[in-house]
């Protein structure tokens, strides 16, 4: 097949999914083109199977803001034709799915067929703004295809927009073989000197993650066992969660590591994984740390109890309940057996249920379903 991949360049887990599941897809021989305004920082190695293709978006003094969406739009157009793209796959429905649509329409119906991956934020929040509202919903019935990393997320869709569409579920997946424990001494010689406890946060630092929150539970974890806490990531909440570090008093036993491309090592360096969140539709860095053996500890929100199954993985707890998740994080930091179980059960989940081969399956089966349906009709 030749697949035509719209998606985000940054750090955000849409932008990840799509590039890992574009490379898996070029090592199975099809071409894979990668159309974005930047390269996606996944997108490393060399494979014969992938192009990137840049979206340029120029400016003029009457334009205030960059007009992204048909810029995105013309360039599918421009790829589609020259490399006979069969499909189009929109990861994060805004704007992806409403460029893909209309390129779709240039082309002529029926030229390419396009699926779009619902990831989360483009559903549960962006897309609800009135602004965007009836393009993202419209953007999504005209798609020939609908993906949802959960359970969760699907019923969203269907119940915010009142769509009447089969969305299919194809959860979010690691690469196991990369995603594994490996041996980190030196990374602990200096992260915890005295062999303490690591606790862990990977995130973008947006408010909806309650990054302070983990702050929070480490605070009380660290009162009780001797223990230290790494923060992954960057973005928008990050000085307040050092300002509160400061005000805790806790700076000597916390890490601000910025953004990091060695994961692994990192997760295996530590011993437990915190997702606090707010919201979220799958919680991709928690399968990525459980890959690694981590047990995971989150709030009780969107797709992460489809993800972590409580007593066995990790815990769940509600929203803002700190004192449950340290109490939690407690328990199985001081109770070895225990501990080693839910490790184990981490990685054995990871493995049986989202590794990236058994899942990129679900989306080949998908493509080629859509790819012999009938059009849908053009509006
Ligand atoms: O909203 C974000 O934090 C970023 C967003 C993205 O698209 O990059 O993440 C969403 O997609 C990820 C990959 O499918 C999911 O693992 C995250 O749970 C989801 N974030 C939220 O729902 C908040």
């Amino acid at each position: 097949m030749n697949i035509g991949i719209a998606c985000y360049p940054t750090y955000g887990g849409s932008g990840v999914v799509a590039a890992e599941l574009g490379k898996v897809l070029a090592e199975r021989g099809h071409k894979v083109h990668f159309i974005s305004y930047a390269m996606p920082i996944r997108l490393d190695g060399f494979s014969g199977n992938i192009v990137y293709h840049e979206v340029e978006i120029s400016s003029y003094p009457l334009f205030d803001f960059p007009l992204y969406t048909p810029a995105l739009a013309s360039k599918i157009v421009e790829v589609a034709r020259f490399e006979n793209l069969d499909i189009v796959h929109a990861h994060y429905a805004i704007p992806h799915a409403t460029s893909a649509y209309l390129a779709k329409q240039i082309l002529g119906n029926g030229a390419i067929k396009i699926v779009t991956t619902l990831h989360g934020t483009d559903i549960t929040l962006v897309g609800l703004e009135p602004s965007y509202l009836p393009v993202m919903k419209f953007s999504i019935e005209q798609s020939d295809g609908v993906t949802a990393v959960s359970r969760f997320l699907k019923e969203k869709t269907l119940t915010n927009y009142h769509i009447e569409k089969d969305i299919q579920v194809i959860p979010n997946f690691v690469d196991t073989h990369k995603y594994r424990r490996i041996d980190t001494s030196r990374i602990c010689n200096y992260l915890a000197p005295q062999r303490e406890k690591v606790l862990i946060h990977v995130s973008n630092f947006r408010t909806v993650k309650r990054v302070q929150d983990v702050v929070r539970i480490f605070n009380l974890v660290r009162q009780k066992i001797p223990a230290k806490l790494i923060l992954v990531g960057d973005g928008p909440d990050r000085s307040n969660c050092e300002q509160l570090v400061r005000e805790l008093d806790i700076i000597d036993d916390v890490k601000f590591l910025g953004k990091q491309v060695e994961l692994v090592a990192l997760l295996s360096a530590a011993d437990l994984f915190l997702i606090p969140s707010q919201s979220e539709s799958f919680g991709l860095s928690a399968l990525e740390a459980m890959a690694c053996e981590l047990p995971v500890i989150a709030s009780s929100v969107g797709g992460l109890p489809e993800l972590i199954v409580h007593g066995e993985t990790g815990y769940i707890a509600e929203i803002g309940d700190i004192e449950r998740m340290a109490k939690y994080a407690i328990d199985l930091l001081t109770n070895n057996p225990k501990y080693k179980l839910f490790a184990q059960a981490s990685r054995k989940r990871a493995v049986e249920v989202f590794n990236a081969e058994k899942v990129i399956d679900q989306y080949v089966r998908y493509y080629e379903q859509v790819l012999s349906e009938q059009p849908i009709p053009a509006k």
